[in-house]
């Protein structure tokens, strides 16, 4: 009993001291995360922005990765962010970015997406506060809108470059 607790421990040791991130990005599960609060663009230049920097706009796999972005997001300035999720490519259809993956998990505001009840072209989707909008839950907006990048990448497999700022 003892002994298979002290493996666990080394385990999960060995598995925390395996996740690798450049300076400025934070691990989080096998994904390093950066969150640029003074890179706010539109959403082409957040994409580029992200693969500049050896990743790519935040993919949401589960609930468990969207409550870490939600707790990390909290401490920031309230503001908009962009994740890798659009229907740029055919109206309606959400995607993410890259891989072009329907999402197994959402958590849209209610109502959402609506592209601004059909009189605006909403295509791309943002982690979203203000005073009118739920807790950094996603909404669609106007591709054009200016927010902040959140990238991703995977942990421990480039750990020589890439490395961004926050600040
Ligand atoms: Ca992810
Ligand atoms: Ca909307």
């Amino acid at each position: 009993m003892v002994l298979s607790l002290i493996i666990l421990v080394y385990f999960l040791g060995e598995a925390v001291s395996d996740t690798f991130c450049p300076d400025t990005w934070v691990a989080d599960r096998g994904s390093c995360y950066l969150f640029n609060p003074d890179r706010a663009s539109n959403y082409a230049d957040a994409r580029q922005y992200c693969s500049q920097h050896n990743g790519h706009l935040v993919v949401v796999n589960d609930v468990h990765e969207n409550k870490f972005l939600k707790d990390f997001l909290r401490r920031l300035k309230p503001m908009g962010w962009w994740i890798g999720l659009t229907d740029e490519l055919v109206e309606g259809e959400w995607l993410w970015y890259p891989k072009n993956e329907a999402p197994e998990y959402k958590d849209w505001v209610p109502g959402e997406p609506n592209s601004n009840g059909g009189t605006l072209d909403e295509d791309c989707a943002s982690m979203y506060l203000d005073d009118y909008h739920h807790d950094y839950q996603w909404v669609d907006v106007h591709c054009n809108q200016i927010h902040g990048p959140i990238c991703e990448r995977e942990a421990g497999t480039d750990g020589n470059s890439g490395g961004g700022i926050i600040g």
